[in-house]
């Protein structure tokens, strides 16, 4: 079986970490998104058919040609919006056999593909999808059932309960036919819960399998820190690869790769995963949720926590740095601090595609873009967003988001 994964979006909302990238290869727990993804649909599948268009060569870059020595062919998405329109783009590589189709930037384990598949066949079904029941299905599909089949799909229904799509299906290849008739939605996208309603009304079986296991849709910059936190709480191994001078401190469970040097006085507690070739300390404290990538520094004097701090980063003299995301060869200078929390400890507001939005948590600090220069002495607004490729001069107070490229001085 092939499975079909898609990867082509813009991930506005994921903005500034997607400035100059498609979102699914931004490394949660070190490792691309999209990366989870193909591992947990690889015990079912003998080819990947990824497809792209926004920032592709990124991608492919970053993925190669296979996957656990299978092949990854890339197809780039037909002109047109949409996951219908990017599934059609598939076309061409899928033949006479039931194909899966996962959405690249979702988290999903592997109970979910297996139940899935036996859904599919346990109801000889055209189609079968997976759900979960969420009691606020307003930023959902909302999938109505009638027995142990789907009676119809329903965009965006509200704040209601229910079954939510969670973007993972399998498909016989007769789909083509009715994405082909599919028409474009109000969004002004070819929408595959609106196949799936045509093949519903042509009397085509489709089937749901119920998740029970964790799953996360990444839309918006703080779900990276979601699962971020859920990685390192239950998929972490306590591992020490790199060098531990004498006079740090480690609490299992951490992660350490080779090359990285962690120095003395440092203290870490776990669950934190630090990438290669990385210099930790002297004397820092980085607590749990933390996840250092490969090339990164965080000096002496700096304290880090339930953060995600990319490749070639750096938080290098006096920096704290608190549930926030520094994207790739980002240096903050000596003296930055994040702000994570409201003085009326309400919820941080985080500015998403021109609207601004409740991101749920009481703790949220920036989310800084990547090759941002960061002066010293910065202090920076909770929820508050730097654009990639900007400069931010000495003593600047960060209280309203930079966009991309922007220089900020006093
Ligand atoms: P979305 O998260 O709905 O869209 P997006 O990735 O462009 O993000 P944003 O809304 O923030 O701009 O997409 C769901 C999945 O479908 C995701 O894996 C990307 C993929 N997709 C395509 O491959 N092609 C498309 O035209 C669209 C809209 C999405």
């Amino acid at each position: 079986m092939k499975a079909v994964v898609l990867a082509a979006g813009k991930g506005e909302r994921l903005r500034p970490l997607t400035d100059d990238r498609p979102k699914v290869i931004l490394k949660v727990a070190n490792r691309p998104i999209i990366g989870y993804v193909l591992e947990n649909l690889d015990p079912f599948v003998d080819e990947f058919i990824i497809v792209v268009r926004y920032e592709k060569e990124k991608l492919i870059k970053a993925l190669g040609d296979e996957f656990n020595g299978k092949p990854i062919t890339y197809v780039e998405q037909l002109p047109g919006e949409g996951t219908a329109k990017a599934i059609e783009s598939a076309r061409k590589h899928i033949g006479e056999e039931e194909f899966i189709v996962a959405n690249g930037d979702i988290y999903f384990e592997i109970e979910g593909v297996k139940d899935l598949i036996g859904a599919f066949r346990r109801e000889k079904a055209d189609a079968a999808l997976l759900v979960k029941e969420f009691d606020d299905l307003s930023h959902f599909g909302k999938i109505e059932v009638e027995g142990s089949l789907v009676s119809g799909v329903k965009e965006k229904p509200g704040k209601v309960s229910g079954y939510a799509n969670l973007g993972v299906y399998i498909f016989k290849p007769e789909v083509f036919e009715f994405i082909g008739k599919t028409p474009v939605s109000k969004r002004g996208e070819y929408e595959i819960t609106d196949t799936l309603n045509l093949m519903i009304g042509a009397g085509r079986r489709v089937a749901y399998a119920v998740y029970s296991g964790y799953w996360n849709d990444i839309g918006r910059p703080w779900n990276l820190l979601e699962l971020n936190e859920y990685l390192l709480k239950n998929r972490l191994r306590h591992e020490i690869r790199g060098i531990v001078e004498a006079g740090a401190t480690i609490v299992p469970p951490v992660e350490i790769g080779e090359g990285t040097v962690v120095r003395s006085g440092a203290y870490i507690v776990g669950p934190v995963k630090i990438g290669r070739n990385s210099r930790i300390g002297p004397n820092c404290f980085i607590r749990p949720a933390t996840s250092i990538g490969d090339g990164c520094h965080v000096g002496n004097a700096v304290e880090v926590k339930n953060s995600i701090i990319m490749d070639g980063s750096n938080a290098p003299h006096l920096n704290y740095v608190g549930d926030s995301i520094i994207g790739e060869n980002t240096n903050l200078g000596a003296g930055t601090i994040t702000a994570n929390l409201r003085h009326d400890r309400g919820n941080v507001k985080v500015e998403v595609k021109g609207k601004l939005e409740d991101s749920g948590r009481h703790k949220l600090g920036a989310i800084i873009g990547h090759n941002v220069k960061v002066g010293i002495n910065v202090s920076i607004y909770p929820g508050r967003k730097i654009g990639s490729n900007s400069f931010i001069g000495p003593g600047v107070i960060v209280d309203r988001n930079v966009p991309q490229g922007h220089i900020v001085t006093v």
